[in-house]
């Protein structure tokens, strides 16, 4: 059995792989789907986006789909980038370049005296997720969210995106210094995964 994601982020790909292998399904992504049309993702939340990706591919395939919309709040910025998190330094920026570009804007801040772990704000990953069966028109959500830190020094290879500077302050290590597997444990797409399970399973 196959669960079709619309992504075409290889990091969520990855651990959406991982979560679903769990219950013996098989994840396809927009990779493996190359004809769709690209979605503009001008929602104003993470909620408005995934049910705009979900519906687009799933009414495009004739299938359910799942999408996610995710990103970063930071609050000394007042919850930027969010929903603008994988375009946060332009248009085809890569990760490395969001990332250059949040230590820049927090760059004038720093929180308390530890200069070996300099924390600039508190933070938030965000995850939405938005399943929709065309043939039924219904909609399933669920939301997951994890709270943490912006740190100056950016640790570790796991993960994707902002997870080098999202440090947690209960695991003293940041997100890319976790597994796989403990990052879905405590991460925001984890939650929401476990959330969308539960009420798909529920009826
Ligand atoms: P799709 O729309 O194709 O799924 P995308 O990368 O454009 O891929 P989003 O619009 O949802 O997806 O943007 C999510 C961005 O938020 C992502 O590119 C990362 O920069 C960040 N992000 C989301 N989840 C993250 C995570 O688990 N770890 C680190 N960064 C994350
Ligand atoms: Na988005």
């Amino acid at each position: 059995n196959i669960v079709i994601v619309a992504t075409k982020n290889k990091g969520k790909v990855k651990e959406f792989a991982h979560a679903f292998a769990a219950l013996g399904l098989e994840v396809r992504s927009m990779f493996d789907y190359p004809e769709l049309p690209d979605i503009v993702e001008d929602g104003t939340t993470f909620a408005e986006n995934a049910f705009k990706k979900a519906k687009t591919v799933a009414d495009a395939l004739g299938v359910p789909v799942l999408a996610d919309d995710s990103g970063l709040c930071v609050d000394r910025l007042d919850g930027a980038p969010g929903v603008y998190s994988a375009r946060y330094a332009g248009e085809g920026a890569t990760d490395a370049d969001n990332n250059a570009k949040l230590l820049r804007e927090l760059s004038e801040l720093q929180l308390g005296e530890d200069t070996e772990q300099p924390l600039l704000s508190t933070a938030r990953f965000v995850c939405s997720l938005a399943l929709y069966d065309p043939a039924t028109e219904h909609i399933w959500t669920a939301e997951g969210a994890v709270e943490g830190w912006i740190t100056a020094t950016p640790s570790g290879a796991g993960g994707f995106g902002y997870d080098p500077l999202f440090y947690l302050p209960n695991e003293q290590q940041t997100m890319a210094n976790l597994t796989i597997e403990q990052k879905q444990a405590i991460s925001h797409r984890g939650e929401a995964l476990r959330k969308l399970i539960a009420s798909l399973q529920a009826g």
